[in-house]
C-alpha cells in the first residue's frame, strides 16, 4: 500500500486501525444522488468498475441493509462543520464522506477518487484506512481563462472546469474581451459579435459565446460548484470595440514600449477599425469624456449582470498604457459605480488602486510579482483602504501561461522568465503585500493567457501539474503551519496523481520535478 497522496493538502490526515476498504463491482453507493452520480462516474473513469446505484435503488443513505456496512455512504449534514467543508472515514467495514453543504460533499469525494489505490499484486481496488478533515482556507479558489487572444469553446470550457473542480477550485473567471476579440454576444450592442468577433492572435480563427452558450457555461460550472466571475477589459484592452463602435475608441498611442514589442514579436501596428492579430498590449482605449462611452458600459454589464448569478463582475483596469493616469481614475471610478448600482461587486486588477473614486468593496486582483515591484503592493492595499478585499495572481508563481521549457512553442516569460513546479510552489498569499494578510484576502486565482493557447491540449500542457499549486495555495493551510506543506511533500503527491490524470484524459507535462508514481498493476 502506497502513501495516501492528497492534493490540495487537506486540514488533517490521519491514518486508521484496520485494513483498507476494497472496492468492488458490488459496492454500494449510497446516499445524496448528485455525489453519488459523481463519484460513480469519477470510479468508472479511473477503474473501469461500474458500479451499481445505490442512490437509484431508494436507499436510505443509513440503510440498515445487509450489506450497509461495506457501502460508500455520502451525506450532507449541515451541523458538520463550515462552508465546503467535508469529512471522510476509511477501513475495510466502509467509506463515509460528510459534506456541510453539496459543495463539502462534492469534494469529498474528488478526495475519495485521490485515495483510490490498485491493490498490491492483484489488480483490484481499494482505498487505505484514514480519515481526513478537511475544509478551505479561502473562498476565492479561482482559474481564469482567456477566451478572447484566442477563443475556446464552450466543450473546452467545460472540461477545463472539470478539471479545476477536482482541485476544489471555485471560480471560472472567463475574460470575455481584450483587443484581439469580444466574445460575448450582447443583445443591445449587435455590432459586437458582429464585427468583433472573427479575429484572435497570429490571424488564427475567432469565435464567441451566445447567451445562451454562456448561461450553459455557468450552469455547468454551478453543477461543479463553481462560480463564473466575468470580464470585460476597459479601458485599455479594447481595441476590437473599435471595429463594431469606431466612435468609442481613441486612437492607439503607439509608444516605443509598443513599437518594440511589435518588432519582437512580429504584427503589424494598431488601426483602429481593423482587426489586430498581435501580441502587445497597452495601446487602446475607450475614449473617456464622451458620455457614449458610459451609456455603453451600461449596456454590456448590464447584459452581463442579467446573466451572471455570481456576486463579481470584473471590469479589468490592467495596463491602460493608452489612457492617461488621470482619465484612467476617472474612467475606473465611473466603471466601477455602474457595476455596484447593478447590485455586483465589481473586481478589477491592482492597478486600479489608483483610483481615489473607486466603488467601495471592489475586489482588487494582483497580479504583480511575489516579491511585489513598482508601487504595485500600495494600489493592492488601497482596495483594502476603501472596503475590499483582495485576490492573489502573482505572475511569476501562478501565471500558467509562463513557459516551463524555454523551447517549447507554449507559453510567454515576462514574469521572470522560463518558471518551474517549484516557483509556483514556493510561496504564501499572507506574505506578498506587506499589511494584507489572511482577513484582506478573498482568495487566489491562476490565469491562463492565451497568445500561444490554441487547443485543450495546449491548456493542459500549460496548467498540468502548476494549476495543483495554485490550488494548495488556495485550499491548504498556510505555508509553516502543516509539515506536510512542503515542496518535498508536494512534489510526490502531485506525483502521485499522473495515473488519476491519465485515466481522465489530462494531458499534462511530465516535469522532471515532480517525483510521478508509476502505477501498480
Ligand atoms: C499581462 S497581467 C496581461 C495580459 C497578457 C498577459 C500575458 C495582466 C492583467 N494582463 O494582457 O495576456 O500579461 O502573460
Amino acid at each position: 500500500m502506497t502513501q495516501p497522496a492528497i492534493v490540495p493538502l487537506p486540514s488533517a490526515l490521519r491514518a486508521r486501525d484496520g485494513g483498507p476498504f476494497v472496492l468492488t463491482a458490488a459496492t454500494a453507493l449510497r446516499g445524496d444522488p448528485d455525489a453519488v452520480a459523481a463519484l460513480r462516474a469519477l470510479i468508472t473513469a479511473r477503474t473501469g468498475l461500474r458500479l451499481p446505484d445505490g442512490a437509484a435503488e431508494g436507499a436510505a443513505p443509513d440503510s440498515a441493509a445487509p450489506d450497509g456496512a461495506r457501502a460508500v455512504v455520502l451525506v450532507v449534514d449541515a451541523a458538520s462543520g463550515a462552508a465546503e467543508s467535508y469529512t471522510l472515514r476509511a477501513d475495510a467495514a466502509g467509506v463515509s464522506v460528510t459534506g456541510a453543504d453539496a459543495a463539502g460533499l462534492f469534494y469529498g469525494v474528488q478526495t475519495l477518487g485521490q485515495l483510490l489505490q490498485r491493490g498490491a499484486g492483484d489488480g483490484g481496488w481499494s482505498v487505505p484506512a484514514v480519515e481526513v478533515d478537511d475544509a478551505p482556507r479561502f473562498p476565492y479558489r479561482g482559474v481564469m481563462l482567456d477566451v478572447a487572444r484566442h477563443f475556446h469553446d464552450v466543450d473546452t470550457v467545460e472540461a477545463y472546469i472539470d478539471r479545476a473542480a477536482s482541485l476544489k477550485l471555485n471560480v471560472l473567471h472567463l475574460h470575455l474581451s481584450d483587443d484581439q476579440g469580444w466574445r460575448l454576444e450582447i443583445a443591445s450592442r449587435p455590432e459586437l459579435t458582429a464585427r468583433a468577433a472573427a479575429s484572435a492572435v497570429g490571424g488564427d480563427p475567432g469565435g464567441f459565446f451566445t447567451q445562451d452558450d454562456y448561461r450553459r457555461i455557468v450552469a455547468f460550472a454551478a453543477s461543479r460548484h463553481m462560480t463564473v466571475v466575468p470580464e470585460f477589459d476597459t479601458p485599455g484592452h479594447t481595441h476590437a470595440v473599435s471595429l463594431a463602435y469606431p466612435e468609442l475608441s481613441a486612437e492607439p498611442v503607439l509608444s516605443d514600449h509598443i513599437r518594440q514589442i511589435i518588432r519582437d514579436y512580429g504584427g503589424e501596428l494598431p488601426v483602429n477599425g481593423t482587426a489586430f492579430e498581435g501580441m502587445a498590449v497597452g495601446f487602446s482605449s475607450l475614449k473617456i469624456h464622451d458620455e457614449a462611452t458610459y451609456a455603453f458600459l451600461e449596456d454590456v454589464f448590464g447584459e452581463l449582470a442579467a446573466l451572471t448569478p455570481g456576486p463579481w463582475l470584473h471590469l479589468g483596469g490592467d495596463e491602460a498604457l493608452g489612457t492617461s493616469p488621470e482619465d484612467f481614475d476617472v474612467f475606473v471610478a465611473r466603471a466601477s459605480e455602474i457595476i455596484r448600482r447593478l447590485g455586483k461587486t465589481p473586481m478589477a486588477w491592482h492597478e486600479a488602486g489608483s483610483a481615489a473614486g473607486l466603488a467601495r468593496g471592489t475586489v482588487g486582483q494582483y497580479w504583480g510579482f511575489v516579491s511585489p515591484t513598482g508601487g504595485m503592493d500600495a494600489k493592492a492595499r488601497a482596495f483594502v483602504a476603501r472596503g475590499g478585499k483582495i485576490v492573489f495572481s502573482p505572475a511569476d508563481a501562478i501565471y500558467l501561461d509562463m513557459k516551463f521549457d524555454a523551447d517549447s512553442p507554449l507559453g510567454l516569460t515576462w514574469a521572470r522568465g522560463v518558471t518551474s513546479a517549484r516557483r509556483a510552489y514556493e510561496w504564501d498569499p499572507a506574505t506578498v503585500v506587506d499589511g494584507i494578510g489572511d482577513d484582506d484576502i478573498l482568495g487566489v486565482e491562476a490565469p491562463l493567457w492565451t497568445e500561444t493557447v490554441r487547443s485543450l491540449a495546449d491548456i493542459d500542457a500549460l496548467a498540468f501539474p502548476r494549476i495543483t499549486a495554485a490550488a494548495e495555495a488556495a485550499w491548504s493551510p498556510a505555508v509553516g503551519t502543516d509539515p506536510a506543506r512542503t515542496w518535498e511533500s508536494f512534489r510526490t503527491r502531485v506525483g502521485a496523481l499522473g495515473p488519476l490524470w491519465q485515466s481522465l484524459g489530462i494531458a499534462f507535462t511530465a516535469l522532471d520535478e515532480i517525483d510521478w508514481r508509476d502505477e501498480e498493476q
